[in-house]
């Protein structure tokens, strides 16, 4: 994309009410644009990295057996009527009527409406398990939106949900989940610690949160160092071997952390005090094992293997998209700027022409564009060099490919890596080669 074409509204002063870094970036950065309280647009350059995450998320998803689905954003409330949770989600649910009057609602979860969806077609226990999941915008009227994209009212979730035919095969699922969101999150580029949690209006037995520690995060956590030092790819934890998901739990009953909802003083002190760590967290992430609080409720049973009915056992798998956006700035941000995983950058790279006009710098800049000008993002403007620098590091793509005149006539450029600061001049070739545009 060359930048004298994009649409990348950026923004030079920020509204007083952006107090945290991640909502004064994303709109100074030109990601994302409120448009009433709450709800935002989301922008070109915004929009390519809800996109990479999502694409993360799917991988992971689909790695461990989840097949996707896209369910509706509004619904009946007949539906939640059937599970008792109508009345009981209070003032958050935005509810609504068709023009017959019937009462709908915007979606703010989908237990009920997956419940349904497989009570209606799942019918023997042969069938099970089932991992269906989707990513859909959410609704849910907040009574404090704030930090932008952070606490919205509408926001972009995958919610995922598992079917088994017993306690024990859904705790395996559980862990198996956990096992693929501390991937997930590896994969973002952020550390996310699973908190044991309070399951809410989900409601179950059995709940984590997974955190990411910043220090604009909500809640303050306590945690082992343990969850540190772990190296979860040289240990290798195989999601679909059941020993492996033991050990997983070994691990989580082992090694503490807890927000302070949960923050149990006795297991803290049993932890060595030079291996306590605090701080705060954004929570990105949420799990819940509830058995069989929906299948009951709303009577969906299959047929076991001795031909008499049973209840699956459910678990459901949040995961906040949009907030993760807000979360890995604030994990990943410097004075000047968003420095982006490589993973979910909009860009891979900025192409910096610091002398548009100068046939030398024009020809190298183009003939390095025209490799992948869908993954480039191409600062083709006539401003100053200074203005360029700035903008590349605010937008914080993980590299820079610098062209001036005087590299260019030699055949070198300078490569910027964002998160370290380290520049270096190189010849062209292996530039690209460093970049894989060779
Ligand atoms: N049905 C379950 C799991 S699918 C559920 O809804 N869980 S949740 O309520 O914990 O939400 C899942 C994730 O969505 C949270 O961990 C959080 O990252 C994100 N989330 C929740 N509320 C908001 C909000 N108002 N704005 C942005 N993200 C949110």
């Amino acid at each position: 994309m060359r930048l004298s074409q994009a649409f990348q509204p950026t923004l030079k002063e920020v509204p007083a009410e952006a107090q945290i870094a991640s909502h004064r970036l994303m709109l100074r950065a030109g990601l994302v644009r409120q448009t009433s309280s709450g709800i935002y647009t989301w922008l070109p350059a915004g929009l390519r990295v809800l996109r990479n995450i999502a694409t993360i998320v799917r991988q992971e998803q689909d790695r461990i057996g989840g097949q996707e689905i896209l369910m509706p954003t509004v619904q009946s409330a007949d539906l939640w009527r059937r599970s008792g949770r109508y009345d009981a989600y209070g003032p958050e649910m935005l509810r609504l009527e068709d023009r017959h009057g019937r009462e709908m609602l915007y979606g703010p979860t989908n237990e009920e409406m997956v419940t349904d969806l497989f009570g209606s077609t799942v019918k023997s226990y042969r069938e099970l398990p089932k991992m269906l999941y989707h990513i859909q915008w959410k609704f849910r009227d907040e009574v404090r939106p704030r930090f932008g994209v952070m606490r919205g009212r509408e926001f972009y979730m995958k919610d995922g949900y598992s079917f088994d035919l017993s306690y024990e095969d859904a705790v395996s699922s559980y862990y198996r989940i956990m096992l693929s969101y501390l991937k997930i999150f590896r994969r973002l580029g952020v550390q996310a610690v699973p908190m044991a949690a309070d399951t809410g209006p989900i409601g179950g037995e059995l709940s984590h949160e997974f955190l990411v520690l910043a220090p604009t995060g909500e809640s303050e956590v306590f945690y082992d160092a343990g969850w540190d030092e772990i190296d979860w790819d040289s240990i290798g934890l195989d999601p679909q071997k059941e020993e492996d998901l033991q050990k997983l739990r070994e691990i989580v009953k082992t090694t503490y952390s807890a927000t302070d909802e949960k923050h149990d003083l006795s297991a803290w002190e049993a932890v060595p005090e030079d291996r306590r760590r605090g701080g705060r967290g954004i929570e990105v992430g949420h799990i819940f094992y509830f058995g069989t609080k929906y299948t009951e409720s709303m009577d969906v049973e299959v047929s076991g293997a001795d031909g008499a009915p049973l209840h699956p056992h459910m678990g459901s798998y949040g995961i906040g998209v949009s907030r993760l956006v807000g979360a890995i700035i604030e994990a990943s941000h410097d004075e000047a700027g968003i420095i982006w995983p490589e993973e979910v950058a909009p860009y891979r790279a900025v192409l910096l022409n610091l002398r548009p006009g100068d046939e030398l710098c024009d020809q190298l800049c183009e003939s390095i564009y025209s490799r992948d000008p869908e993954g480039l993002l191409y600062d083709d403007r006539s401003d100053r060099a200074g203005v360029k620098f700035n903008d590349a590091d605010l937008m914080g793509h993980p590299w820079q490919i610098i062209v001036g005149p005087r590299g260019a006539k030699a055949g070198m450029v300078e490569l910027k890596h964002r998160a370290s600061g380290e520049r270096s001049e190189l010849p062209l070739d292996e530039a690209l080669a460093k970049l894989g545009l060779g």
